[in-house]
């Protein structure tokens, strides 16, 4: 029988990289999604899979994407994304914004719908939305990035009731503080001091394979079980702003 197959966007690292690891353990044949070929070369070549080189903003990048996973397709983890800047709305730049909607945003509705008709042709598809929190709540600075994220669970949300009668389930994982090694340094231009405050002192920040067993989870559950959402953080993490510190 030929293996269960899934794709996973924003492979190159961080929770990416953590979920194709953990969905090839699993028995899947995944296609690991970034636009840094040479990492997802490496990841590819470590778990027998596929790296295809994509940039979810470009429609092209997604349409050879497409053409790379064929007429059938179990999993999407829509996982690329991420957090530029961290500027009151006072003093925001509208640039960062639009790059936050475009990737965690439109990059998801590209992948989506270009992959849409292999995920029903399985006739067992599921899609996992990488949100976050930050989709539900909001926090000083945050703003660009909140609006992102409230955007990916209300697409999520939407999803659903448009698919529903369709053999797909959709589902979201909204993760807190994860510590990888780039999201913080991405929000903060390579500022390494600034990112490396963000977890001071937290006890246990997650990290990407945390995130990446809970995705995990959410495919092995009998296709007739959809998690909507988990929302997953550290134990020192009671909400955005009660974390614990020593
Ligand atoms: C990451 C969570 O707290 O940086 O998506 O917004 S947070």
């Amino acid at each position: 029988m030929s293996r269960r197959t899934a794709v996973v966007t924003g492979a190159s690292s961080g929770i990416g990289a953590a979920t194709a690891r953990a969905l090839a353990a699993e028995g899947y044949a995944v296609l690991c999604a970034a636009r840094r070929t040479d990492r997802i070369e490496r990841l590819a070549a470590e778990i027998d899979g596929t790296a295809i080189t994509c940039d979810v903003t470009s429609a092209e990048s997604v349409a050879a994407l497409a053409a790379a996973v064929g007429d059938s397709l179990h999993v999407l983890v829509n996982n690329a994304g991420g957090a530029f800047g961290l500027g009151n709305v006072a003093e925001a730049d509208p640039d960062e914004w639009r790059h936050m909607y475009e990737v965690n945003v439109i990059g998801l509705l590209n992948v989506t719908r270009a992959l849409l008709p292999a995920l029903t042709a399985s006739g067992d598809g599921l899609i996992v939305n990488v949100g976050s929190t930050a989709g539900r709540i909001a926090y000083e600075g945050g703003a660009g990035y909140t609006a992102a994220k409230h955007g990916t669970q209300v697409v999520t949300e939407t999803l659903r009731l448009e698919l529903v009668g369709e053999p797909i389930r959709v589902s979201e994982i909204a993760p807190g503080m994860v510590r990888t090694d780039e999201f913080a340094l991405n929000r903060f231009e390579g500022d390494r001091s600034r990112a490396d405050a963000v977890y001071a002192g937290v006890p246990d920040p997650l990290v990407a394979e945390d995130v990446a067993d809970a995705i995990a989870w959410i495919a092995t559950r009998p296709s007739h079980v959809n998690i909507d959402e988990l929302v997953i953080k550290p134990r020192a993490q009671a909400a955005q702003h009660k974390v614990h510190r020593v």
